[in-house]
């Protein structure tokens, strides 16, 4: 049995500490035996909620009083890097929340100590880990529509995320730095790695900050095509929060992931259709419930990557791929110019 520690008691933690319970329970061999959070009631109250005995307030007496196999960073990203390098620091393997960190630096930083220290680092990268987007991807991998040369990841809402997240609002950068990572990371897990892009942001919500609109034009290395756009300001007939939609043209067909999980694979000898619907686990909520599945599954694969020793798919080094296209967005918007990524 793996035993974890989770840091951070907040909003989302509890997607991850129920998971780690479902993981638990179902035999997954891995477990939450200690909880951390500088909020003394927020850690009780997960203490008391999940069952976990072991709490504390500082994250290193955490781990030198603990005996632990990974701990799971559940904070916002501002103190993402001193809490991984405490990790590495403690020989610890170790999960992160996204985004990984508020500058790309500190992410680099991140990757190089636990590189440095030999223990595996994962960025709680979940999208790609949504089953309808596993879908896509096998959808793409089964052949059906050939070659893709275009693709669209789309994102757009009105959904208030800031009364969950109240921080979000607060920040000089929102939209790309939070949800567009998701969805750039969704665009290379189904269109591989960038080479160049061109980005337009705007902020249409007075009471954001930061941008809450982005345009992506992205020119992906293999010769593809894509545009990944999100919105917090979009007021639509149909509220889809936080479903992405997803079109793919290939050289023999095409693939359309639409409103609701339907899943549209058109070939040369027709179209089939399929409800990719997410289950909705026990503990799990509408409209949340997709979202929170990925963190079951990503969570699993953790644990298999631990016991099998192969890096994770959304390990730290390979999510410097998708924060790249992060800084290169908003490099972009801010120039008007178009950013190679591997050049940052
Ligand atoms: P939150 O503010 O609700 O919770 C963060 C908690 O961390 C707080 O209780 C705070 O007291 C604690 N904390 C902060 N620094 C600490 C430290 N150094 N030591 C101990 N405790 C500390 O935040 P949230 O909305 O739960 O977001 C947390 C992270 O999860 C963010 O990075 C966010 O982007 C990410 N998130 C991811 C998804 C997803 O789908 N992957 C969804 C929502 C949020
Ligand atoms: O990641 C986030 O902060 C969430 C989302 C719905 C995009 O997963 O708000």
């Amino acid at each position: 049995m793996l035993n974890g520690a989770l840091i951070g008691c907040g909003f989302f933690a509890m997607n991850q500490l129920n998971a780690w319970r479902d993981i638990e329970r179902e035999g997954g061999g891995a477990r939450i035996v200690a909880l951390c959070d500088r909020d003394p009631e927020r850690l009780a109250a997960a203490a008391t909620r999940f069952g976990i005995e072991r709490t504390y307030p500082d994250a290193a007496e955490m781990m030198a009083r603990e005996t632990l196999d990974f701990v799971d960073i559940a904070t916002t990203a501002p103190s993402h890097r001193g809490l991984v390098e405490l990790a590495a620091a403690n020989r610890l393997p170790v999960i992160c929340q996204k985004p990984v960190a508020p500058t790309f630096d500190d992410a680099k930083a991140m990757v190089a100590a636990c590189e440095a220290a030999g223990v595996p680092f994962m960025i709680h990268e979940n999208f790609r880990w949504q089953s309808p987007l596993i879908a896509v991807r096998e959808a793409i991998d089964g052949g059906a529509i050939g070659t893709p040369f275009w693709g669209r990841v789309s994102f757009r809402s009105g959904y208030d995320v800031y009364a969950g997240q109240p921080y979000l609002a607060e920040g000089e950068r929102f939209i790309l730095e939070d949800l567009g990572v998701h969805v750039l990371d969704t665009a290379r897990f189904l269109f591989g790695d960038v080479a160049g892009v061109a980005a337009r942001t705007n902020r249409v919500n007075p009471r954001v900050r930061g941008e809450d609109v982005a345009t992506v034009l992205l020119s992906h290395e293999n010769g593809a095509t894509s545009i990944v756009d999100c919105s917090y300001s979009s007021r639509l007939e149909q509220e889809l929060f936080p479903q992405a939609l997803v079109e793919i043209d290939g050289s023999d067909g095409s693939i359309r992931l639409s409103a609701n999980y339907r899943l549209a694979v058109t070939g040369k000898f027709g179209t089939e259709v399929r409800d990719v619907s997410p289950p909705l686990l026990p503990w799990a909520e509408r409209p949340w419930h997709n979202v929170q599945e990925s963190v079951l599954l990503i969570q699993r694969h953790w644990v298999d990557c631990l016991r099998s020793g192969k890096a994770p798919s959304t390990s730290g080094r390979d999510n410097l791929g998708t924060y790249a296209l992060v800084e290169a967005s908003y490099l972009s918007a801010a120039t008007g110019k178009t950013v190679d990524p591997r050049t940052l």
